[in-house]
């Protein structure tokens, strides 16, 4: 088994965090997506639509997209349990990482994509023709960040984790998340949003989050 990675982006990191919650280690493959090595011939026999994670199992099978990556980890390494642990529980993780991924990494993704001088005409993933960006959505996208936090805040509030009372994949893509953000210089406001501060550093504290 090998994983296709990148060092330097978000989407990689939350399958190297997962891993390293289970301490499973699986030889990585960089693909340097900033220099287009997602759009060689070689890559994109692997994943056709040009983009990272990828694992390639030993019969050759490659899953991509990183929640499916996951979810075979998980089936391979039940413990610790990051996808929840009985039909309710489980729900309720998927709801979560889903809300996470389309109220927060969207958007992130958004503004990033959209806003700094590197992503110029590369404002979608896994486009070989280039996509211009649009710098609309930048400030439409930090809209919605700022309303993902404060969804986040409401969430903590009572509960120690984004799912509940138990650290799942779904704190991994909210961190993941507002670490990504940071890079077009969005931050979680220091007011309003105690709750997620608190949060934020209690996941930065763990050996997974130098994944
Ligand atoms: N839905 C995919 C998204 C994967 C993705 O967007 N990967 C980015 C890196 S974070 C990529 O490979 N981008 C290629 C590009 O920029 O052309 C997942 O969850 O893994």
């Amino acid at each position: 088994m090998r994983l296709f990675d990148f060092a330097l982006a978000p989407n990689p990191r939350r399958v190297r965090m997962f891993l390293a919650e289970k301490s499973v280690e699986i030889p990585l493959v960089q693909i340097n997506t900033r220099e287009r090595a997602q759009f060689d011939e070689s890559f994109v026999a692997i994943n056709p639509l040009s983009m990272v994670p990828v694992l390639e199992l030993d019969d050759g099978t490659c899953i991509a997209e990183s929640v499916a990556i996951c979810r075979y980890i998980e089936e391979l390494h039940p413990e610790p349990p990051l996808m929840g642990t009985d039909a309710k529980d489980k729900a309720i993780v998927e709801m979560w990482n889903r809300r996470v991924e389309f109220m927060g990494y969207a958007p992130a993704s958004e503004v990033v994509r959209n806003a700094l001088p590197m992503f110029e005409d590369r404002g979608l993933s896994g486009m070989p023709g280039g996509v211009p960006q649009i710098p609309a959505l930048v400030e439409r996208g930090k809209q919605s960040l700022g309303r993902f936090f404060a969804l986040l805040h409401r969430q903590l509030a009572d509960n120690s984790f984004v799912a509940g009372e138990a650290f799942t994949i779904a704190d991994i893509t909210a961190f993941v998340t507002i670490e990504f953000a940071k890079r077009a210089d969005v931050e979680v406001p220091e007011r309003g949003t105690e709750n997620v501060v608190r949060w934020h550093a209690e996941i930065a504290s763990r050996p997974s989050a130098a994944a």
